[in-house]
């Protein structure tokens, strides 16, 4: 990469950062919030691991409005000690590992437009804070993404970025878990996607396989639509444990050479929670 890549863009810091500037949100833009908040909180009771609601009332996420980040700072700084900055977008990888390295986790600022309620291609406030907020106030989780992020600084040095985005795909946006009475969601892209909330637990399409991290890191994924294979991890100390063990040197040289698996390949040793029907992305790809 070269170096310009990493230079932030006019009327952002060098780390890529900028003012939230809460105040300039209009009222529709609130109301907009307010909506979307309203539709998924409908909906997440009994699909989603307990520990992201809980996540909701310890941030007081409930209060109506988009969150001011500096105050969701101040309550995630005192509970597991992450902050919350705003950038313009999408910032480079590097940029990127370094703020969860330091357990800042960056969020877009903008809010889609009605329009693009149901689907947009950059994540927007409504993705990034409902989405990925409320399980950085689990010590767990929070310890979690702050090891996922060194694990990108030391990927960056060794090439293997790719791999290591898989991880972050399958878990952070798109992570099912296994709880007693049977699988929940915590993958941010899903909870915070009304249409694949429903579609990730409920339909008979996707694949839904035991988390295995060398595994996951062969799998290609989606980013044009519902996914066709969910990973389901047992507990997140399971995950942040694989994450912490796996000395990812070895781990990807030992993944050298051998072929990416499809979105929608189960095998022979894969943990089969549903064995999917795949007939969702059949028929998109007859459209
Ligand atoms: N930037 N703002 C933002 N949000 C992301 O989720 C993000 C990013 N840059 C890079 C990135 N994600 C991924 O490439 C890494 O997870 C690999
Ligand atoms: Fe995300």
């Amino acid at each position: 990469m070269a170096l310009t890549d990493l230079l932030a863009p006019d009327g952002a810091a060098a780390d890529w950062t900028v003012p939230q500037d809460w105040a300039s949100y209009s009222a529709a833009e609130h109301a907009l919030w307010d909506r979307l908040f309203a539709r998924q909180s409908a909906l997440l009771p009994g699909r989603v691991a307990p520990e992201f609601l809980e996540g909701l009332e310890i941030l007081r996420m409930t209060k109506p409005g988009i969150p001011d980040f500096a105050e969701l700072s101040d309550r995630l700084m005192a509970r597991t000690g992450w902050q919350v900055v705003a950038v313009p977008g999408l910032v480079p990888d590097r940029v990127f590992f370094e703020h969860l390295a330091n357990r800042r986790f960056v969020a877009g600022r903008f809010l889609r437009t009605p329009e693009q309620i149901d689907y947009l291609q950059e994540p927007d406030v409504f993705h990034d804070v409902f989405g990925h907020v409320p399980l950085l106030a689990n010590p767990i989780f929070a310890d979690y993404m702050q090891a996922y992020g060194q694990g990108g600084l030391r990927a960056d040095a060794l090439g293997a970025i790719d791999r290591l985005a898989r991880l972050y795909w399958y878990t952070v946006e798109f992570g099912l878990i296994a709880q007693p009475d049977g699988l929940k969601l915590y993958g941010a892209g899903i909870v915070s996607s009304h249409g694949e909330s429903l579609f990730a637990l409920d339909d008979p399409s996707p694949n839904r396989l035991g988390f295995d991290l060398r595994r996951l890191m062969r799998t290609r994924y989606r980013i044009d639509d519902y996914q066709q294979s969910y990973f389901v991890i047992d507990s997140f100390e399971d995950l942040l444990r694989a994450t912490i063990e796996a000395d990812f040197a070895p781990l990807y040289a030992g993944l050298e050479g051998l072929p990416d698996l499809d979105t929608d390949t189960i095998l022979p040793g894969d943990r089969v929670y549903t064995r999917g029907t795949q007939a969702y992305a059949q028929n998109k790809m007859q459209e």
